[in-house]
């Protein structure tokens, strides 16, 4: 019997929690259904129990949520130009699949939820940083999906008492996370391009910031997350970052310094639906959880470009 299910299992961020609960011995089930995620990204995952289905199907959450105690629900069709292009899409996979991932773990009596929310809630409002007490702006369909599962852990703490945890992940990066597809996170897409010489894109001026969070950062936050106090963290969602922004253009600068490009960035017209700043007050996640990042965001990228220079993500 599993004691832990991890969504998006075979996705970058399900794949870090799930390697994390597997080394210190814990007893996984995995799902995807390998809409995004990659069969690559389960190797090295052989101890975990692996169920190949979709969340948008009832019947698939009922069978994995049998005999879990701690759900991380990180399954997701991530992206805003993706929900922009798809908001249906998005919709079923987001939010469809979360309020079915909660039905089924209430039934199965799952004692808690961890849910992977997004900064995209915010929204392009310019007071920095952004606290969870600051009234959700979204402005993409990804980050309306996104916060109404948010909304939905809310609920079904309050009104059945199952006990869930929101961390509001603001642009996570690191090993693992694919490349290759036009959607694909900045940090991915500039590391192959740039270690493979081609001229990465920037979309704007560059001078747009982010609070880039590093994996092993979400992962800490998340195990901790599934074990503290139900009377500190159920009902409770908190940001989830490094607490410091930096802009495009000088990631680009220092992604230089790290891959050897030598080249300029082609600047493009900028994308809808995007936010211009991004950064996170981490105090509530100190206070809940105790948490502060361990890894800083330089030697976060260090790392990420190794790991994709070792042919990792092709
Ligand atoms: C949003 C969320 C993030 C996460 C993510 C999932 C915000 C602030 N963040 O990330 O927490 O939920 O969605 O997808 O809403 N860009 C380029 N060139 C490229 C690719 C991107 O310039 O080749 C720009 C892009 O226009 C944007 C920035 O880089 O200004 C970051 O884009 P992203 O897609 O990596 O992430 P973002 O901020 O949409």
């Amino acid at each position: 019997m599993s004691k832990y299910l991890v969504t998006g299992a075979a996705g970058f961020i399900g794949r870090s929690i799930a390697a994390a609960l597997l080394a210190r011995g814990e007893s996984v089930r995995g799902v995807d259904s390998f809409i995004t995620g990659k069969r690559s990204n389960l190797v090295g995952l052989e101890a975990m129990e692996f169920v190949e289905g979709d969340l948008a199907d009832p019947a698939v959450c009922a069978r994995v949520c049998e005999g879990v105690e701690v759900v991380y629900h990180e399954a997701a069709l991530a992206s805003v130009p993706r929900s922009v292009a798809d908001p249906v899409g998005t919709n079923v996979n987001c939010v469809d699949a979360t309020l079915n991932v909660l039905v089924a773990a209430r039934a199965a009596g799952v004692r808690r939820v961890v849910y992977a929310g997004s900064s995209s809630a915010y929204g392009d409002t310019p007071t920095l940083p952004k606290r969870e007490d600051m009234l959700p702006r979204p402005i993409s369909p990804y980050a309306v999906a996104k916060l109404a599962g948010e909304h939905y852990m809310g609920a079904f703490t309050r009104v059945y008492g199952l006990e869930t945890v929101v961390l509001r992940y603001f642009n996570v990066f690191g090993p693992y996370q694919d490349p290759t597809s036009h959607y694909s996170g900045v940090l991915a897409i500039f590391c192959r391009k740039m270690l493979a010489g081609e001229q990465p894109t920037i979309y704007g001026d560059g001078e747009q910031s982010r609070d880039f969070t590093f994996i092993e950062n979400v992962v800490h936050a998340n195990l901790l997350a599934g074990s503290a106090p139900a009377e500190k963290v159920a009902g409770q969602m908190m940001n989830l970052a490094t607490g410091m922004r930096i802009t495009l253009n000088e990631t680009f600068a220092i992604l230089c310094d790290l891959t050897g490009y030598s080249g300029r960035p082609a600047y493009v017209p900028e994308r809808a639906g995007d936010i211009r700043d991004s950064l996170a007050d981490i105090g509530l996640a100190r206070e809940l959880l105790g948490y502060t990042p361990v890894v800083d965001f330089r030697e976060g990228l260090r790392r990420t470009v190794e790991w994709y220079r070792a042919g990792g993500g092709s």
